[in-house]
């Protein structure tokens, strides 16, 4: 069986809901009391069968901008997709995502890697706990400008964790041909990955 390795990073700035993103999609788990839930290893890995292709993806989760610092270059190497997040109720958490994180992904990863922008923390506006800082429009315009993917998240509630995932691995598999050289052709049809 052919193996196929995918490397998907979270970046984004302290507490916006990057691990938790992670640990719903790959646990389906939410921890609301720790707030600083912390992965015990720096990648969560999740497998898919493609006809006779494993399709093997590793999420790798950063602790917040000051660790990243040092993590330095090589944390974007080999990255075939990169998860833009801030958080929707933190204008500045915003704003560092579509400079500075932004800016660090296009130069770092290869020219073909997939990019999406999440805005974390849905449930927080819908229930009125908290006030949304960022429109979704003007965070979609963004996202359209740079010809990437806008979608809004709770990881508490589950809200279009799966999709974010779904449609960056489905981009990943039709966009940079991942089982190229693999001796098995896949069905493109038997590719849908939720
Ligand atoms: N209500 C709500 N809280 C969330 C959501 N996502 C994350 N949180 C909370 O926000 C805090 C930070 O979440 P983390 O997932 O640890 O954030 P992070 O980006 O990994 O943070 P660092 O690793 O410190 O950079 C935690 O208290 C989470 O419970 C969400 O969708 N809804
Ligand atoms: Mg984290």
């Amino acid at each position: 069986m052919e193996k196929t390795i995918v490397k998907i990073i979270l970046v984004g700035d302290l507490g916006v809901g990057k691990t938790s993103l992670t640990l719903r999609y790959t646990e389906d788990r939410f921890d609301s009391e720790n707030s600083f839930i912390l992965l015990d290893q720096d990648f969560k890995i999740k497998e898919f069968l493609f006809d006779r292709n494993v399709l093997r993806v590793y999420i790798w989760d950063t602790f917040g901008q000051e660790k990243f610092k040092t993590i330095g270059v090589s944390f974007y190497r080999g990255v075939n997709g990169t998860v833009l997040v801030f958080d929707i109720t933190n204008r500045a958490s915003f704003e560092r995502c579509i400079t500075f994180w932004f800016n660090e992904a296009k130069r770092y990863t290869r020219v073909n890697s997939e990019m999406v922008l999440i805005g974390t923390k849905l449930d927080l506006v819908e229930h009125k706990i908290a006030e949304r800082a960022v429109s979704y429009e003007e965070a979609k315009s963004f996202a359209d400008e740079m010809g990437i993917q806008y979608l809004e998240t709770s990881s508490k509630y589950n809200l279009n964790v799966t999709q974010l995932y779904a449609d960056l691995i489905n981009g990943i598999v039709e966009s940079q041909n991942v089982f190229e050289g693999n001796n098995h052709n896949y069905n493109k049809k038997n590719c849908i990955i939720n």
